[in-house]
């Protein structure tokens, strides 16, 4: 029964009132996202400033920190066959699934003209989902967690800084990762600073 005397408010329909919940139930229970930035061309601060920034500009997307920034040795490559990275990690939230956030991702490495010719040739700007909640997935087009980010110092370092109780799925504590690999070759840049946007 109406408890409104107003003849011109009528009832919301039983399943209108679900929809409308669920919709409001997704929107209020963001995923927590763990996300790297790399940059070895061209302006890299303002580059990796700019990636920051645009996921922050994302629908769906909070950024909630940012790490400090360090310059690192290139890894994979031939030593001084590449410029030095700057690298950085995100914390986000958000309600994007894992495929949107990965596209995504894509969509901004390719706004800073990332090219894709040689793997882990020199690139303006890396942008790599590091974790995505707890989910484990081996699907060849979004590994999750990262496959590497375990074993990288240039990942663990600045991911610690943000997270320092974070566990990488299935691979055990950041801090004791990190603690393994050690933290050679990755420098911190305290002169530096990237900017969690307003
Ligand atoms: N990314 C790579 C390969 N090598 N080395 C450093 N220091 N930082 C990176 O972000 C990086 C790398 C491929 O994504
Ligand atoms: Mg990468
Ligand atoms: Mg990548």
């Amino acid at each position: 029964m109406s408890t409104s005397s107003d003849p011109t408010v009528q009832p919301v329909p039983a399943a209108v009132v679900q929809q409308v919940d669920a919709a409001d139930v997704t929107l209020s229970n963001p995923k927590r996202a763990v996300i790297a930035l790399g940059s070895n061309l061209g302006n890299r601060l303002e580059t990796l400033q700019g990636a920051v920034d645009a996921l922050e500009d994302t629908p769906g997307l909070r950024v909630k920190a940012v790490s400090p920034v360090y310059e690192t040795q290139p890894w994979g490559v031939e030593p001084q066959s590449q410029p030095t990275y700057f690298n950085a990690v995100v914390l986000v939230k958000t309600t994007l699934p894992p495929s949107s956030l990965l596209e995504r991702s894509h969509a901004i490495e390719e706004a800073f003209q990332r090219v894709r010719d040689e793997r882990f040739g020199p690139r303006t700007l890396d942008v790599d989902i590091l974790a995505y909640q707890d989910v484990r997935s081996d699907d060849p087009r979004l590994t999750l967690p990262h496959p590497r980010a375990h074993e990288r110092a240039f990942v663990l370092v600045p991911w610690h800084d943000v997270e320092p109780g974070a566990e990488v799925p299935g691979h055990g504590a950041v801090a004791e990762l990190l603690a393994a690999v050690g933290r050679s070759g990755v420098v911190p840049r305290t002169d530096l600073e990237l900017r969690l946007p307003e």
